[in-house]
């Protein structure tokens, strides 16, 4: 249908010019959650019609700190592109962005697909090694606000990743302490058991959201968790570092 197209054109191009938008529920109260995902679908092809390849999936509002902060309470996913992926120490550019937010993550890369309803243990199974990570989030939407299906339908905030080196995943991860560090102080801290209990559980809510959408968590993908804490703005000049006890440590430059 043309509205879905004329919307995610809408949203594409308010990535592409970094210019904030009004919330698509403004002009459209009744958009559902489906109408949000076949909206961010038709935006992301978008992209991949000019060349980005996909690389994987984020999971978002996993977390209460981070349902808290934007007052949405039920999970959302989007889809990452190979153009969304930073270097590990390497520094962004604010000029690319609106309004941007940086959060801790666990990133997973997936050694086998997943799809459906699949258990914690078949979950692991599928979950080739873990990582720190770090989201960038930037709502298109004038002054980071949205209902679900608004969030949805703007790929769930997703602007940018970066991921710190991979571990053995076959390690307790429930429980792992997590702190965000803005110019070395200390600014967020948290635990993995913040994502749904266990950052497994995100993955397994993945597989079936994705499925439900008729996709599937691929081989190869990286999948992140979801935001552990509320997360930060950013501000030329910091330098930013999540450290998750056992898994190491990823970091950022904001180019001043
Ligand atoms: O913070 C937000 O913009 C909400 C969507 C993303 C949340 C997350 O990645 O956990
Ligand atoms: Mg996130």
């Amino acid at each position: 249908m043309n509205w879905l197209a004329d919307f995610a054109e809408t949203l594409d191009q308010a990535a592409v010019g970094a210019r904030a938008v009004p919330q698509l529920t403004h002009a459209r109260p009744d958009l559902t959650v489906e109408d949000a995902y076949a909206i961010q679908k038709l935006s992301i092809d978008r992209r991949l019609d000019r060349g980005e390849r996909l690389v994987g999936i984020k999971m978002g509002l996993t977390s209460r700190a981070k349902m808290r902060q934007v007052g949405v309470d039920q999970m959302a996913w989007g889809r990452l592109t190979d153009a969304m992926m930073l270097d590990e120490g390497g520094s962004l550019s604010l000029a690319n962005f609106i309004h941007p937010r940086i959060e801790p993550e666990i990133a997973f890369l997936m050694g086998a697909p997943l799809a459906g309803r699949v258990t914690m243990v078949e979950a692991l199974a599928a979950v080739a090694a873990v990582a720190p990570a770090m989201e960038v989030i930037d709502s298109r939407y004038e002054d980071f606000k949205f209902a679900l299906p608004d969030v949805i339908a703007d790929n769930s905030s997703s602007s940018g990743f970066v991921i710190g080196g991979w571990n053995d995943p076959s390690q307790d991860l429930s429980n792992l302490g997590v702190i965000l560090e803005v110019d070395g102080a200390v600014t967020e801290v948290g635990s993995s058991a913040a994502i749904l209990g266990h950052p497994l559980r995100s993955l397994v809510a993945a597989a079936a959201m994705v499925s439900q959408g008729g996709g599937r968590i691929e081989e190869g993908d990286i999948v992140l968790a979801g935001g552990i804490t509320a997360a930060p703005a950013l501000h030329g000049g910091q330098a930013i570092r999540t450290t998750i006890e056992n898994l190491g440590s990823v970091a950022l430059r904001v180019q001043a």
